[in-house]
């Protein structure tokens, strides 16, 4: 994924003011660093975990009828990504473009510096003829600058669900940032899980083999390891919930009893209650009317809702 902060004031001060919160919380950006990174690759792999199988099978079998609105425009364009990862999927995109021998410009934008590397190294074995100019920034600063901005049109994806890490308001934050940093003419891709059966959902943030208990747990294990903490894991059981009414999935480290954990870096000692909780991540799930409400915040226009054979998942399609 993409927003990574690996900065320690950032990390140490972010733990700081989560765990001193009541209830208590940890921001689920600090997953990502190179452990969490390859769990989350074997999370997308997982059975449960639908979601990016049905992206894959959206950009698959309709990659053609998503790129027409930018390909009509016939002139060259840029092709911004934010939270750009592997660019697993957006190579479907990326192949057929350049089999077209279309003019454009791929800027993948991600806060992780390896993953950028990763991506560009795999981009020249694949697709050597691509331009590629990687931008290195979190979502919203990177739509403040525009580096991309020279009077092409743009066409924007946001996908992998992205968005629905943030909460109801951060996520209008980030859309009306859309606003700010597109003009009239571009496009934006955005990813959405839909709302669907809850034990569906919840299953797949509470898979069998437990790989996304290891990705929650990782949040303990990198403050052990980077802030000199002393947290017994074992003592911690990873517990995602589904609400059918808000579409959040929410996952928690509930501590098991009552224990005091140490934070050297911080200089503070915490204190939880038997069976206190820290709120880890948000997964917060759509309906296609909640997401065109989104698109009109933004001043956008619904092009087109691009779903799966079972609508799981849809990429939508928005022009400004
Ligand atoms: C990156 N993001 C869209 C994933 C999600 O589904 O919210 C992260 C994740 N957390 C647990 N499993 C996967």
């Amino acid at each position: 994924m993409n927003a990574k902060n690996t900065d320690f004031g950032t990390f140490a001060q972010d733990v700081m003011l989560g765990l001193n919160s009541t209830p208590k919380t940890l921001p689920s950006k600090y997953f990502y660093d190179a452990k969490g990174d390859k769990l989350f690759q074997q999370i997308m792999a997982l059975p449960e975990y639908y979601l990016t199988r049905k992206e894959y099978e959206i950009l698959e079998g309709q990659h053609e009828q998503i790129l027409a609105p930018i390909l009509e425009q016939d002139q060259p364009f840029n092709l911004v990504e934010l939270g750009a990862g592997d660019g697993m999927k957006t190579k479907i995109l990326l192949r057929y473009l350049t089999q077209k021998r279309v003019e454009f410009t791929y800027y993948p934008v991600d806060f992780s510096g390896s993953v950028l590397e990763g991506l560009e190294d795999s981009l020249a074995k694949e697709l050597p003829e691509l331009a590629v100019n990687p931008i290195q920034d979190t979502y919203r600063d990177s739509l403040k600058k525009q580096i991309w901005e020279d009077g092409r049109p743009n066409l924007i994806l946001f996908l992998g669900a992205n968005l629905g890490n943030f909460g109801v308001e951060e996520a209008k934050n980030i859309i009306d940032h859309l606003r700010v940093g597109t003009k009239r003419g571009d496009l934006v891709l955005l990813g959405f899980d839909l709302k669907k059966n809850p034990q569906t959902i919840l299953d797949a943030y509470h898979d069998e083999q437990g790989v996304t208990r290891e990705f929650n747990m990782n949040l303990l294990d990198r403050i052990n390891r980077e802030l000199n903490a002393d947290f017994d894991r074992d003592s911690f059981v990873h517990w995602p919930t589904y609400n059918p009414v808000s579409g959040e999935c929410r996952s928690y480290l509930v501590s098991q009893k009552s224990q005091i954990v140490t934070i050297g870096a911080l200089n503070q000692k915490f204190e939880f209650e038997a069976y206190e909780s820290i709120f880890t991540e948000i997964s917060k799930k759509y309906s296609l009317s909640e997401i065109s409400q989104l698109a009109s915040l933004g001043g956008f226009h619904v092009e087109e809702n691009f779903t799966d054979s079972e609508g799981y998942f849809a990429d939508v399609l928005w022009k400004k």
